[in-house]
């Protein structure tokens, strides 16, 4: 069996940073220490060998408000390995009435064009007995994690009472719940009223769905996972009253995460008040950019370890797509792209300006993600026997980005004109070298599915739910015992 090696580079994992050789055979990490010798060698002289990055949080060829969102799972999973990205989690979104497993089959039909490894989080759409009854053989199958969305009423949006069962179900059988935190009744009622006072344009999405509606939500999340005894993982939290609940109940000891987006890290909401409709329009997304108080809650949030992985939620439109929108906001698809720079974004502003550590960013951006989405240690480890998923990450390589040179099917970047630095000189998917000295090989059908693990009933011990329900004595008949 051919073998590589990865040699004189730094070994960065989580919690260590060594000088260290890695080999790597059939598709694994085979050996790690001094002088190691395989086939092919990829000289690491000068950088950071660490987990590939993982991105829990993707929408490829996603059938969503009227469109496609651009990237399939070959230019999405080609821009990630061309970042250093080397899994990405994306999310099947079943039609109203749909069941979940036929969701799950065209998705598994799409995905097998990925150039990386994946998985797939299951939205609940909807609510009724089918789902219910579908749930146990979508976690059998190796998806454990299942999103509702609290807005895009009238499409996606769940209440409360389908999300309380949907929470409680996922309890009993060991899933995680995840949730896009918006009142969607809010944003609704916001995005009607502007567009009768004949605010049109892209800068009223902001204004549509400002931070409160978020962090309602947010605490709505929270309180219904308490009661259900269930995890809870808040997608896309941009905003410090969001941050601010997640960071409560997890003081309390309450199993909740955060996930806050590289964009929402780095691009602030003046975006939305550029004079080209373009521009504003293509950064039109759920939650939107946020000012910079936001975004300082967010980087403390990294750095103390209340928020604790970074994604993309990689939904890419086209020019042509966003236009969709011209004369009604509301219309605009929403969603950015990000796939290919999460991790230089992250490096660059994150561990340059030295807000974090290397070991941080290789938490945030894989090793945490791959602990709680249940796929540690075969994801997210630089260690014997995990899938050698690595990357050989150069700090001092740097580069502009620039739409001309992405991977990404779109005209345009979000970060366009960015200066980043920490690109990978190599990125390893199951030990194939997809991106080689710079020059990007990703290979379309390489990638394979990843089936994740199920919860042990860690919650149930805090759940508020658990006391509610449990055996008491009856203390009222109906009858006063004494003549009140
Ligand atoms: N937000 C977006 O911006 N796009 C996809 C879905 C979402 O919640
Ligand atoms: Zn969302
Ligand atoms: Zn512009
Ligand atoms: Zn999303």
């Amino acid at each position: 069996m051919a073998s590589t090696v990865i040699k004189g580079g730094t070994v960065v994992t989580h919690d260590l940073t060594y000088p260290a050789d890695v080999l790597i055979e059939g598709g694994r990490i085979a050996g790690i220490g001094p002088g190691l010798k395989g086939d092919e060698v990829l000289d690491a002289t000068g950088c950071y060998v660490m987990p590939g990055g993982i991105d829990p949080h993707t929408h490829l060829e996603m059938p969503f408000m009227g469109t496609y969102s651009s990237d399939d799972f070959e230019s999405g999973t080609r821009a990630a390995l061309a970042g250093g990205t080397t899994m990405v989690v994306d999310f099947v979104l079943p039609g109203q009435g749909q069941p979940l497993l036929d969701g799950l089959r065209m998705w598994h039909n799409k995905a097998g064009r990925a150039t990386c490894d994946y998985s797939f989080h299951m939205a609940v759409t909807w609510w009724g007995e089918q789902v219910w009854n579908d749930m146990p053989a979508v976690i059998g199958q190796g998806i454990t994690t299942f999103k509702h969305f609290m807005a895009y009423k009238g499409a996606l949006m769940v209440n409360d009472d389908e999300m309380f069962a949907s929470f409680r179900r996922l309890g009993e059988l060991g899933g995680t719940a995840l949730v896009h935190a918006e009142n969607g009744d809010v944003v609704a009622e916001l995005q009607r009223k502007l567009l009768e006072e004949g605010n049109t344009g892209p800068e009223a999405h902001a204004y549509s769905r400002p931070p409160q509606v978020e962090g309602e939500a947010t605490n709505r999340a929270i309180m219904i996972a308490d009661m259900a005894g269930v995890p809870l993982y808040v997608v896309h939290v941009s905003c410090e009253e969001a941050h601010e609940a997640i960071r409560r109940a997890r003081q309390q000891g309450k199993r909740v995460w955060g996930e806050p987006l590289i964009q929402h890290l780095t691009l602030d909401d003046s975006e939305y008040r550029h004079p080209d409709w373009d521009h504003a329009a293509r950064r039109v997304m759920s939650p939107p950019f946020r000012d910079k108080r936001h975004q300082d809650s967010l980087w403390a949030g990294l750095q103390s370890g209340s928020l604790s992985v970074v994604a993309t939620d990689h939904c890419a439109f086209t020019t042509a797509q966003k236009r969709f929108g011209l004369g009604d906001f509301t219309k605009i698809p929403n969603g950015t792209g990000g796939l290919e720079d999460r991790m230089p974004m992250l490096w660059t502003h994150g561990v340059a300006t030295g807000r974090l550590t290397p070991n941080e960013f290789v938490a945030v951006t894989s090793t945490n993600i791959a602990k709680i989405l249940g796929c540690y240690p075969r994801k997210g480890a630089v260690r014997v026997g995990a899938d050698a998923d690595l990357i050989v990450l150069d700090p001092e390589k740097s580069k502009t980005i620039t739409a001309g040179a992405q991977q990404s099917a779109i005209d345009y970047n979000v970060f366009e004109g960015q200066e980043v630095k920490g690109l990978p000189r190599f990125t390893l998917t199951r030990g194939y070298v997809a991106v080689h000295d710079g020059e990007i090989r990703a290979r379309e059908g390489h990638g394979e599915f990843v089936a994740r693990e199920a919860n042990t009933p860690v919650n149930r011990a805090l759940s508020t739910w658990k006391e509610l329900t449990a055996p008491r004595p009856v203390t009222r008949t109906g009858v006063p015992a004494s003549g009140v």
